[in-house]
């Protein structure tokens, strides 16, 4: 049996900078709701919404004060059915964000948990009279001091998120609680944020992959997921295949499956903080993608497929080519990803080429917690400003935050105001407007990509195969029993030489003329197409 996230694909939403209907400058639910029309053309099953829940905004929302209520800058709970609602005509569903790793400090539990030692509450959080060598993923110690306790919280991100003690059964109940008071409304699924962080051991040092982790999922999956066919994908930085298949294996009853991130490691130097950005390595990209989708077999596990979130750069800027092939290597990227095993997920603005942010190099322009603390750690350490902005420029998560651009209007259609993050400056050539009206335009190649999942079987059953190639050259095999397909694509700006056996029977989809003949081929600079074949 197919379920229907292995034929959709989902497209993420980060709402603060996706569409502003009241023109204070930040994006809201009505915005999604005006922009849904958009969202069925381009043709998605299901939206991944980043938090809209009551939050002091910290972390943009991942820093939430209370689970069952809606941000005010976002809406309220009647915005909220209206959007379920309006998507649900069209035929889309709404994953929420799942974060309960931390709350917020502004949290009521967290408050009555400092207030009162002795209330139940302070047992939700994870309190020691003394630090261990812990450290913050935002920067610093993980220990946050409270004076009115004498006690230190662990806070693994920003000291108003402190984290949650899964250990208590109470904490726990709560959690599936406010989970089925979300399925209860009618939702698609959960993206869950750093779901292998909440079977913590701090004491022995053990963020991620603690001992009871899999013992809390199957918990919560039988409190609440169970018999829905709902779709769960975990945030799970240090996945590997192995650690993948635990989760999403199906006889688990855990998780439909994670985001991994092997990839993405591809971005910066090996044992380097993000920062230390490098350039593409195609060899290691094949070889990690191969392992992936030989692994992830559908009986024992299932992929998601990715390049970009709100926590990334624009793929485009740092693997594609921005100015001369931005609109040909995006889709190369497209067609590489999307025919693969594995469910895709877009990051909004990626159907249309969006871009890095120019940031002003005196960093006024940085809003990203991790960013600003980034700034401040390098600049105590001595590191250069030109280095320093270099990075930011590169790979801070506000290059993947500027609002969306609808069309060539001041503020690119997101507002009429003046946005909480720049609008990008290239937005008069970038933007959804120009995007609709070009027949040629990434925009129609992500439509056909997700069209096409929705109606061929092939994607989600058959085998993948690697094949030897030049090594800028991306080339797979995806067999049936009686169907080959080849994706060829070139992952550079140079023309690539191929040669195979096989004939072409059929174009599946290219960004390029379709050859002849795979004979003696030569690949121009981001070619890419996927062919049936014989
Ligand atoms: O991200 C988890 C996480 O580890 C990120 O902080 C990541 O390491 C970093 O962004 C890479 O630059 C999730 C959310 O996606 C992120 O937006 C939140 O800030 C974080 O959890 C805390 O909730
Ligand atoms: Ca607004």
């Amino acid at each position: 049996m197919k379920h229907w996230w292995q034929k959709a694909t989902i497209y993420q939403i980060y709402p603060k900078s996706f569409k502003d209907s009241n023109d204070d400058g930040i994006g809201d639910l009505q915005g999604i709701i005006e922009k849904l029309d958009y969202l069925e053309e381009l043709g998605i099953s299901a939206i991944w919404l980043s938090p809209v829940y009551q939050s002091p905004m910290d972390d943009n929302g991942y820093d939430i004060s209370d689970y069952e209520k809606i941000a005010e800058c976002f809406g309220d709970m009647s915005d909220m059915d209206e959007l379920l609602l309006e998507a649900k005509r069209r035929g889309i569903r709404i994953i929420m964000d799942l974060v309960v790793n931390h709350t917020s400090d502004e949290h009521a539990w967290f408050v009555t948990a400092k207030e009162n030692p002795n209330s139940p509450e302070r047992d939700f959080y994870i309190w020691r009279d003394q630090p261990n060598a812990l450290e913050s993923i935002f920067g610093g110690s993980a220990w946050q001091y409270d004076e009115t306790s004498q006690q230190y919280y662990l806070h693994l991100f920003s000291k108003k998120q402190p984290d949650l003690n899964w250990e208590n059964p109470a904490l726990r109940q709560k959690v599936y609680d406010m989970m089925n008071f979300w399925i209860d409304k009618g939702i698609g699924g959960f993206r869950m944020d750093v779901i292998d962080m909440i079977g913590k051991a701090p004491d022995k040092g053990i963020t991620t992959n603690g001992p009871k982790l899999h013992d809390y999922l199957k918990e919560m999956h039988q409190a609440t997921l169970k018999d829905k066919d709902l779709l769960t994908v975990g945030e799970t930085w240090g996945a590997t295949p192995a650690i993948a298949k635990a989760y999403s294996n199906p006889d688990n009853h855990e998780l439909s499956m994670v985001f991994q991130f092997e990839h993405i490691g591809l971005q910066h130097l090996d044992n380097h903080p993000k920062w230390d950005f490098t350039s593409l390595d195609v060899p290691r990209l094949k070889a990690i993608f191969s392992k992936w989708q030989i692994e992830l077999d559908p009986t024992e596990g299932w992929n998601s497929l990715f390049w970009n979130n709100h926590d990334l750069p624009r793929v485009l800027s740092i693997w594609g080519n921005e100015m001369t092939y931005r609109e040909k290597s995006g889709k190369a990227f497209a067609i590489l990803l999307h025919l693969l095993r594995g469910t895709p997920y877009i990051y909004q603005g990626e159907e249309i080429g969006m871009l890095n942010y120019p940031f002003k190099a005196d960093f006024s322009e940085i809003e990203d917690i991790e960013s600003r603390n980034f700034i401040a750690e390098a600049r105590q350490a001595g590191k250069q400003e030109e280095t320093i902005i270099e990075s930011i420029r590169k790979v801070s998560r506000d290059n993947a935050r500027t609002p969306m651009q609808w069309d060539d209007s001041p503020q690119a259609g997101f507002s009429t105001t003046k946005p909480w993050l720049p609008v990008n400056p290239n937005y008069q050539t970038i933007n959804v407007a120009k995007a609709l009206a070009d027949k040629n335009s990434l925009f129609y190649t992500y439509q056909a990509l997700i069209k096409l999942r929705k109606e061929e079987d092939w994607l989600v059953d058959a085998d993948y195969e690697l094949l030897e190639t030049s090594s800028k050259v991306f080339a797979y095999l995806r067999k049936t029993t009686d169907k080959t397909y080849l994706v060829l694509v070139n992952l550079s700006d140079e023309t690539q030489s191929f040669t195979s056996n096989y004939t072409i029977k059929d174009t599946i989809i290219t960004n390029t003329k379709t050859p002849q003949t795979l004979e003696n081929l030569t690949l121009e600079p981001w070619d890419a197409f996927c062919l049936e074949v014989d």
